[in-house]
């Protein structure tokens, strides 16, 4: 076969191997093979030089178009080849972002925790520093230096938890007071948020809860700075038309002491079966640090004055949500739990 020929083959051959690709890693296969150091057009024209002038010319002419007919036809392969790749690369790989998607909830406080906190921040928001101290105290700090003598009811084997190294449960936080009044000079302004510990059980009582109790230090404290620190406090949660009244009482730490009331929530102060009747709702309890509290603690009485405060955080969480059985906030069910997503 002629030289020329040869070459016509080429291209025929050429246009049926672009026919058959279908990728572009083939069509680059074909590039080397007519276009490459080895390829057929270059050993083409290599051969020249055994031609003529004559022939060299017009075979030298065919074979460079059919090299550029080759260059071009492979970048329009190549377009085309990349278009389709795209094509199907978007196909397989489609997101429908309509879909509704997986629920994953990122959680939610527990309602005992978030009423906590909401209280905390109260007293944080009028210059109270927070406080925290062990769950497992002496006798020492939990009852002696609060003036809870000897025989007191309160250390009752049948409602403190004792451990079998001397130490107690704690009854209530205030025992970190002692430690930060142990700690810290007046003025002292705090509040000790945590778990304690009592043996009880029943609807309203279970033997672990949250308390948050109160403290402030300073001289000329008076009973005063005391209700209006705790009318604050009680008309930021309850609103500000909360009836409060203060009720005389008795604490082995606070003289004088008083429970403090607001008008029922549910009733409004007609008379309820939540308030049994009363018109009224025990929140809390109250009173001036007893001189003898102070001595526990080296402080002079003469000098320093305060006042005190405490509070049950379930039975503050359960009234507001009307929760009947304390134990409900503990058993961890979620379909009681999932209602107060969303509330702190
Ligand atoms: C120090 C001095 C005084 C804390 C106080 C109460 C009154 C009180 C109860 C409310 C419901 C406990 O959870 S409850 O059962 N608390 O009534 N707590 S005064 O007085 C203190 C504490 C520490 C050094």
């Amino acid at each position: 076969m002629d030289i020329k020929a040869q070459l016509l083959q080429v291209k025929t051959d050429f246009e049926s191997d672009l026919e058959n690709t279908e990728n572009l890693q083939l069509l680059n296969e074909i590039r080397v093979k007519y276009l490459g150091k080895k390829g057929v057009i270059t050993s083409v024209l290599k051969s020249l030089g055994s031609l003529s002038v004559e022939e060299r010319k017009e075979v030298g002419l065919i074979a460079n178009q059919i090299k550029d007919f080759i260059e071009e036809s492979l970048k329009v392969k190549e377009e085309k080849l990349k278009a389709k790749e795209l094509e199907e690369k978007l196909k397989r790989e489609y997101l429908d972002v309509t879909l509704p998607h997986s629920w994953h909830s990122i959680g939610y406080s527990h309602p005992v925790i978030a009423t906590l906190n909401e209280i905390t921040s109260i007293f944080v928001s009028m210059g109270f520093s927070v406080e925290s101290g062990p769950e497992v105290e002496s006798e020492d700090y939990n009852f002696t230096m609060l003036n809870i003598p000897p025989h007191h009811p309160a250390r009752d084997m049948q409602d403190t938890f004792y451990l079998n190294n001397g130490m107690v449960l704690r009854t209530h936080t205030s025992p970190v007071q002692i430690r930060t009044m142990l700690k810290k000079k007046p003025p002292i302004a705090m509040v000790a948020p945590g778990r304690v510990y009592r043996k009880d059980l029943d609807p309203t009582h279970s033997p672990m809860f949250h308390q948050i109790e109160g403290l402030v230090v300073d001289r000329d404290v008076t009973f005063r700075d005391l209700k209006g620190v705790l009318k604050i406090f009680l008309e930021t949660i309850f609103g500000k038309d909360i009836p409060i009244r203060f009720r005389p009482s008795y604490f082995p730490f606070t003289e004088p002491s008083a429970e403090v009331d607001i008008g029922c929530t549910v009733c409004k102060g007609v008379g309820c079966k939540v308030c049994k009747e009363t018109g009224w709702l025990e929140i809390l309890g109250c009173g001036m640090v007893d001189p003898e509290v102070f001595k526990a603690v080296n402080i002079d009485p003469q000098e320093y004055s305060g006042f005190a405060f405490g509070l049950g955080i379930e039975r503050i969480a359960m009234l507001r949500y009307q929760i009947t059985d304390i134990r409900l906030l503990f058993n961890n069910d979620m379909r009681f739990l999932s209602q107060f997503e969303g509330i702190g």
